[in-house]
């Protein structure tokens, strides 16, 4: 018998038929920054919708801003492997946690660690978004399988502890894709976005959309528009220098 709460590790929103939907990459603690790029890009909070990939946390100055932004209900992050370190803070390698950003979350008081923890337990690892030209999937790092029917299929109802295990590793940490050039992208799906690789630009591989601009260190916080699939800034088609 487990203590766990299950919480759904897929969800599902209805189209946005007030607005606009966006999503970002990793944030990192750089929820100012962020900020800014949706104030450029006009984003209204009334009726608009921003999906994140997740990684709200580590390495920037603002993780404590986590709750509040997840508190915002307009915004909806799927979980990273970071923000997965927060969900298993009692149990997690810290070792290789803290050096990899995620020292402040030891100067937390306990109480404050374990809210942090029941919040981020509450994010799914995918979300997919109804728009008018079809479903659109996030995901943090990418889709370890060829279809999305199939993941949802191992999320809902995986086969063993193990097997689940694997796929939601793959989820959060995979960079198998963007490393290969792979363009076979994701079936059953429009576009998936994924982050967790920071690119110069976001890549486009078949209907795989890498939108981690590095906006949490020396790049910028892209916005992906969901129903035109264009990017704020837009992708410069000559950008000048190798992105690999
Ligand atoms: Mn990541």
């Amino acid at each position: 018998m487990t203590t766990t709460i299950e919480v759904p590790r897929i969800q599902r929103f209805a189209a946005n038929t007030a607005g606009r939907d966006f999503a970002a990459g990793d944030i990192h603690g750089h929820f100012s920054r962020l900020q800014a790029a949706l104030e450029a890009a006009g984003f209204d909070p009334v009726v608009d919708r921003l999906f994140s990939v997740g990684d709200l946390i580590d390495r920037g100055p603002e993780c404590r801003d986590a709750l509040d932004w997840l508190a915002k209900p307009w915004f909806h992050p799927v979980r990273g492997n970071h923000d997965d370190f927060v969900v298993h803070f009692d149990t997690c390698d810290v070792f290789s946690w803290i050096c990899n950003g995620g020292s402040w979350f030891t100067g937390l008081s306990p109480p404050e660690q374990q809210a942090f923890a029941l919040q981020f337990a509450e994010l799914p690892i995918a979300i997919e978004i109804e728009t008018p030209g079809g479903l659109v999937g996030i995901i943090h790092a990418d889709c370890p399988v060829s279809s999305w029917d199939q993941l949802r299929a191992e999320l809902q109802s995986p086969e063993s502890d193990k097997q689940l295990r694997a796929v939601l590793l793959r989820c959060m940490w995979s960079r198998t894709r963007i490393q290969a050039g792979d363009t076979r992208g994701v079936h059953g799906l429009r576009a998936l976005v994924v982050g967790h690789t920071p690119l110069r630009q976001p890549a486009v591989l078949g209907n795989v959309y890498h939108v981690d601009t590095a906006g949490w260190l020396d790049g910028y916080f892209t916005l992906l528009d969901l129903t035109t699939l264009q990017c704020i800034p837009p992708i410069d088609p000559e950008p000048g220098f190798d992105q690999a």
